[in-house]
């Protein structure tokens, strides 16, 4: 079993075998006042991603969801996605797979020249705020830890399909410490974030509900938007599902 144990996290810990979905015990928690406390679920049978999408989540994979009271307003939400992003690809790194990030918000494995890149770990950020102040965020984080990559969707795969198995206790732990101490050093996020993207300098994709931006992407900002210099503009991107594009 996973996180039953005496996890020496920097925020509580609320651990649960079966749950629908940890963003969604989160979101409660965080609604009923609660802060810094970390919702671990062996297994979810309604992991979700953005735009309602499903995120599978069978046993061995590692689901969690802090929540959060960032005395920040939520412009810089999208911050704290990142922070998680960089987190998890650090410690993925650790465990010896050539992890980076897709922006905004995936671990992924990089493409070669035999396979397309791989998903190993998403985010999922939620926030209840004002104007001015995020009221409470939620950081849900998902990495397919000793899962078999034949359980997940197509274009996906695990640590243990790409180097040795860890042991997902202290994975868990480590993740949430740097978690911890990516969102106190926002600024020194955005430099990690950097070193560590896949995404800069790429030919991307990236869809929004109402136009699509194709382009290479340059950068990202000092609140996390994504840079994409197009044959005619310069545009700003701070939301939307992102492709790598092969090179031509
Ligand atoms: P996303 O919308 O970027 O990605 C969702 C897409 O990823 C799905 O449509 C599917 O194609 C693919 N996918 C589904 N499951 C997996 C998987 N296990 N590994 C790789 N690819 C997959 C990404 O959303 C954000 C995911 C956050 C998940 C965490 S887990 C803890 C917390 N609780 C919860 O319900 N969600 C978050």
């Amino acid at each position: 079993p996973l996180v039953e144990y005496g996890l020496d996290a920097p925020f509580s810990v609320e651990f649960h075998d079966n749950l629908p979905s940890t963003n969604a015990r989160a979101r409660e928690l965080a609604g009923g006042g609660t802060t810094d406390v970390v919702v671990v679920a062996e297994r979810q049978t309604g992991g979700t991603g953005r735009l309602g999408r499903e995120w599978e989540s069978p046993a061995g994979g590692i689901w969690a969801s802090v929540v959060t009271r960032p005395d920040v307003p939520p412009a810089r939400a999208p911050l704290f996605t990142l922070a998680a992003a960089v987190a998890t690809a650090e410690v993925v790194r650790e465990a010896g797979v050539d992890a980076r990030i897709k922006w905004p918000n995936d671990v992924i494995v990089p493409a070669d020249t035999e396979r397309g890149y791989r998903k190993l770990a998403g985010i999922l950020t939620e926030m209840e705020g004002e104007a001015d102040r995020i009221a409470w965020l939620v950081t849900g984080i998902g990495v397919n830890a000793s899962v078999d990559p034949k359980s997940l969707p197509d274009g996906a795969t695990s640590i243990s399909a790409e180097a040795e198995p860890v042991d997902r206790r202290v994975f868990c732990q480590q993740l949430l410490e740097r978690f911890d101490t990516a969102r106190s050093d926002l600024s020194g996020t955005v430099e990690r974030w950097r070193s560590l993207a896949d995404t800069i300098g790429q030919r991307v994709r990236v869809q929004q509900t109402d136009r699509t931006i194709e382009g290479t992407a340059v950068d990202v900002t000092a609140t996390g938007a994504l840079i994409v210099e197009t044959t005619s503009d310069r545009v700003t991107v701070t939301a939307g599902d992102c492709e790598h594009l092969r090179p031509d």
